[in-house]
């Protein structure tokens, strides 16, 4: 695809600095697919017949990084799918987390027309991802996972915002407020920059 067809914003931010939030919004109120990468893979995962189910579990589980090629190869599906259904604007959230996927995805896909990095203090994180632990039901949604969640956020994803902050890709919105808040400089970003 080229940067005409196809426009990709990757939405990127610590686990429950609310990226998953703000792209519902996006999209109801504006023309865009959102991609969650983690969804896909928690797709995959249920998915009865998967070879790959029980391998996902454990990398999520363990707050990892699933190998790149399931994801991109989730993503590229997902992504085909969509462009031949006439819809061509992606949010794609919550990837790339690792700098084999940032460089696969924008050699073999697409390059990225921005980031939106959504800056949010752990201690903020961690209450809300605990909160949300009560009904999710999700395998990581517990205060084991969410520590080496956070772990591999720092070292692993941080390392990427920054590749993508030295080519001036990168726009944070810092989002320690109300969902209503953070929310109005999404759009402005969005109305600004795609
Ligand atoms: N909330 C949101 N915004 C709020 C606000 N402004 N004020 C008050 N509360 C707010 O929000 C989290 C919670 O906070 C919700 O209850 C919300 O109501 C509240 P959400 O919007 O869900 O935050 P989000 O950033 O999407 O958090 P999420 O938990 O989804 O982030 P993660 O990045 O941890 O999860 P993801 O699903 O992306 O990935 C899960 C795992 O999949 C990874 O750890 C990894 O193991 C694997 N993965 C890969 O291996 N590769 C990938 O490429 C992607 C994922
Ligand atoms: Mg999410």
């Amino acid at each position: 695809f080229t940067t005409e067809q196809v426009k990709v914003i990757f939405v990127l931010g610590g686990p429950g600095a609310g990226k998953g939030t703000q792209c519902a919004k996006l999209v109801a109120e504006h023309d865009f697919v959102h991609l969650s990468a983690g969804d896909l893979l928690r797709a995959e995962q249920g998915r009865e017949g998967s070879e790959v189910g029980a391998l996902i579990k454990h990398y999520i589980t363990e707050g990892l990084i699933v190998p790149q090629e399931i994801t991109i190869q989730l993503l590229n599906t997902a992504i085909k799918e969509n462009y031949a259904e006439g819809r061509h604007n992606f949010l794609i959230d919550g990837f790339p987390r690792k700098m084999d996927q940032a460089i696969t995805f924008e050699e073999v896909i697409v390059p990225s027309r921005f980031v939106l990095f959504f800056d949010c203090p752990e201690p903020v994180m961690l209450e809300r991802l605990l909160e949300r632990g009560k009904t999710s039901g999700r395998d990581d949604d517990n205060a084991e996972s969410i520590k080496k969640r956070f772990r591999t956020f720092e070292e692993t994803s941080m390392p990427v915002v920054e590749y993508f902050s030295k080519q001036d890709k990168v726009v944070k919105i810092v989002c320690d407020k109300p969902v209503n808040e953070v929310y109005a400089e999404v759009e402005t970003v969005i109305e600004k920059r795609l």
